[in-house]
């Protein structure tokens, strides 16, 4: 299996209960390497073209108010497939459809403020790297 990149965000409702190290040890544990981090708090106009592809659905404006109510941190994670490795390790969108030992189970909150977030496919992967981060930001 090929080592590739994905992206992650760690959401405001994780940042402000203190479990950005525990959040980055689960992710660790499930052989992602952190190659490039940095706490952000993101603007509007960044929240709305990071959700772009959500701007139909009945939930974007609450969702963009979430993701700016507080600081967040942007990473980019390395392993064997990460993008599907990352995806089962968060668990289901809503923590009550999550498995037990993901993140999502042990700390979201809600449907909407689930802790983390990361790409979908690889194709989307490098595009939300490329929206956050800069080539020398990351260190392999
Ligand atoms: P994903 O994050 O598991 O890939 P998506 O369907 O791509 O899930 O949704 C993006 C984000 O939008 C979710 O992580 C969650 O924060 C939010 N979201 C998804 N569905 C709902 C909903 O029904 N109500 C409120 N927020 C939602």
């Amino acid at each position: 299996m090929a080592v590739t990149r994905t992206f992650s965000i760690i959401k405001p409702d994780a940042t402000k209960r203190n479990l950005t190290g525990a959040v980055t040890k689960m992710l660790e544990e499930a052989g992602l390497r952190v190659v490039a981090s940095k706490r952000i708090h993101m603007s509007r106009e960044q929240a709305e073209g990071f959700y772009a592809v959500h701007k139909e659905r009945p939930f974007f404006g609450e969702l963009v108010d979430f993701m700016i109510s507080g600081p967040v941190v942007v990473q980019v994670l390395e392993g064997e497939d990460a993008v599907k490795r990352n995806r089962d390790i968060m668990g289901a969108t809503n923590p009550a459809d999550a498995a037990e030992g993901t993140i999502r189970k042990t700390y979201a909150e809600s449907i909407e403020a689930n802790s983390v977030h990361g790409s979908d496919s690889e194709e989307n992967a490098a595009i939300e790297i490329a929206f956050f981060f800069k080539p020398e930001e990351i260190v392999g």
